[in-house]
């Protein structure tokens, strides 16, 4: 069922300090474990019937009835009335421009809201060491919202056994935002557990880590990302491993956190992905594979992985500090979970999703912050320096080439050698043996065409919708980074190019069905569509240049490169 969150009339009517009071009243009432609408500030409804959201609002109050628990309980979805007054869609707007979610509604629910149990029953049933290590939570943050970053301090305390919680550093990246400041202190200086600590400049994430940690005190070190919320039984499952084998990195499930409704919704213990990545080293969820999956005690316990997503895992602490924690030399976001994937299974540990332990996560669309974007490319490179011996190139190539400013990295190079750490190659065939290697590759890079136009097929904004672009070729990889399989497929990441209903798309993966399948002539330069024998062709159109099939023919417009094209 369904839960709106609506404003009594009387509040609808008067101005948006009602608002505002209710705001500091849910702030001040948030540490106690307790919490009530009272005074009918705020009401939640619950629609009875199955919804339908686009019901108009009268529709709706039809149908609603008065119920009695805060938003957001439960994990439920809080949505707002569309008839909210023009003063607090301005305040939703204004979450959405400063975090990259939805704020306004985040600020509705409890900082101690429940969620579900989530877990599978085989959980409910394990016998934890009663000798468990205790744990320090570091949640590293940069001008993370006031409601999200409580919450996630506050869940932490509320699911962890107070034994075990040696401590929570919430470690500030250098925030500008006012409310992180002297509220923050003063909020923090009423919880027992939490040391706040700051950089003096902007770290970035990575360095911020680094130096978190140097003040953790206990033997297990847990990371969070600062708008997260842990589950009941989340803790134990954790440090178990870690406490048998100090060499587990250990992740627990990622849940989703909506951004609009904060609803939470957990992933199926049945249908749980692991880590991999790809040649553009993007982090990706693949399906466990078939030959673990046959080996398997039960589906809830832990997994392998090769990879983790990077926000949420537990390790011990010397065996990070033997790891070299992360690069210093990586800047703001981004490519530190390979980094620490890559190196714990090349130099003696191993990294394991536990879907006893569950944990939601707020998952946005873009970044609010700066400086995401350049540091991705240059940490991905001097990862692929230090870890990725000959197969480095793959993702060179992906980025058209090496020759970007990334520092130096001899000291790390010097760390994998003093830890005699296996190769990347060993990596690939025991850890992800299921990684396509280029060889079934028969041309990867930019598409351009020979035509007058000039220019590169282009996947920008592409995803999911009609069309494929046509733009001017930029060497840089992303977006006119190709694939062409040995298969005669088409792709960018994990689509494949596609030609249904007479219209051409990016659309998952088929497998070699023929809508999918293309045939390239390095002699004519046609890349022919196999079910229709029709051609790609760049074309003029009103809004700009388009790329269409058809009917093959000589004319130069159907005229196509593809880079690094291997003949025969
Ligand atoms: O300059 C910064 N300083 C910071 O302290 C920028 C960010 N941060 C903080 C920020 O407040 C947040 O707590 O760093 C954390 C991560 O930043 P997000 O939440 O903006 O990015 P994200 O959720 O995309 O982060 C994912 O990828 C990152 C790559 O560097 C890190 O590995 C994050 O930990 C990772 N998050 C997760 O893995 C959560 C699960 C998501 C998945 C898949
Ligand atoms: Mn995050």
């Amino acid at each position: 069922s369904l839960f709106i969150v609506i404003r009594d009339r009387r509040s609808i009517s008067s101005d948006s300090e009602i608002y505002e009071r209710a705001l500091r009243n849910l702030r001040k009432n948030s540490l106690h474990s307790e919490y009530t609408l009272n005074d009918s500030r705020f009401r939640v409804w619950q629609l009875l019937e199955p919804t339908n959201i686009s019901l108009d609002i009268d529709n709706r109050m039809s149908m609603i009835k008065s119920y009695d628990i805060p938003p957001g309980v439960n994990g439920k979805p809080v949505l707002l009335n569309s008839r909210i007054k023009q003063s607090v869609k301005q305040l939703v707007r204004k979450g959405w421009t400063t975090h990259a979610f939805n704020e306004f509604v985040s600020d509705l629910i409890p900082l101690n809201r429940s969620l579900p149990d989530v877990r599978d029953d085989w959980c409910k049933h394990q016998n934890y060491s009663s000798n468990l290590p205790q744990v320090t939570v570091i949640i590293c943050f940069h001008n993370e919202a006031w409601s999200t970053l409580l919450r996630t301090v506050h869940s932490v305390i509320n699911m962890s056994p107070r034994h075990l919680l040696k401590e929570i550093i919430l470690f500030d990246d250098f925030s500008t935002m006012d409310h992180l400041k002297k509220p923050l202190d003063d909020y923090v200086r009423g919880i027992a557990q939490v040391r706040l600590r700051r950089s003096t400049r902007r770290e970035g994430l990575i360095r911020a880590r680094i130096l978190a940690v140097k003040y953790a005190t206990s033997p297990v070190v847990l990371f969070l990302d600062s708008h997260c919320e842990c589950t009941i039984g989340w803790l134990k499952p954790l440090l178990d491993r870690i406490s048998k084998d100090p060499t587990v990195v250990a992740s627990p499930v990622v849940d989703t956190i909506h951004d609009s409704t904060f609803e939470y919704t957990p992933q199926n213990t049945n249908e749980i992905l692991v880590g991999g990545f790809n040649w553009k080293l993007k982090f990706k969820w693949n399906p466990i594979p078939h030959n673990v999956l046959i080996k398997r005690k039960n589906v809830a316990s832990p997994i392998k992985t090769a990879t983790i997503s990077g926000g949420l895992f537990a390790i011990n602490k010397e065996f990070f500090a033997r790891l070299g924690y992360y690069d210093e030399g990586f800047e703001v976001w981004g490519a530190e979970n390979l980094e620490l994937s890559f190196k714990a299974w090349m130099c003696g540990g191993s990294l394991e999703i536990i879907p006893c332990s569950h944990v939601g996560h707020i998952f946005r669309k873009t970044f609010p912050y700066t400086g995401q974007k350049g540091s991705l490319k240059r940490n991905s490179v001097r990862l692929a320096k230090v870890w990725m011996d000959e197969y480095a190139k793959y993702y060179y190539d992906t980025i058209g080439s090496d020759k970007i400013d990334f520092g130096n990295v001899s000291k790390r190079l010097e760390l994998r050698k003093k830890l005699k750490c296996k190769s990347f190659q060993w990596y690939l065939e025991n850890v992800y043996p299921s990684l396509d290697l280029p060889d079934n590759y028969a041309a990867s890079g930019q598409i351009y065409s020979i035509s007058n136009y000039g220019g590169c097929l282009d996947s920008s904004n592409h995803l999911y919708k009609l069309g494929i672009g046509f733009l001017p070729c930029h060497g840089q990889g992303g977006n006119q980074y190709w694939v062409y399989t040995k298969d005669g497929e088409l792709k960018i990441d994990d689509l494949c190019l596609d030609y249904v209903f007479s219209l051409l798309m990016l659309y998952i993966c088929k497998g070699r069905t023929s809508s999918q399948v293309w045939l390239y002539n390095a002699k004519t330069h046609h890349i022919r569509h196999m079910d229709t024998q029709k051609c790609l062709q760049v074309v003029k159109s009103k809004g700009g240049l388009i790329v269409i099939l058809k009917n093959c023919s000589t004319s130069s417009s159907q005229k196509w490169m593809m880079e690094n094209f291997l003949v025969g």
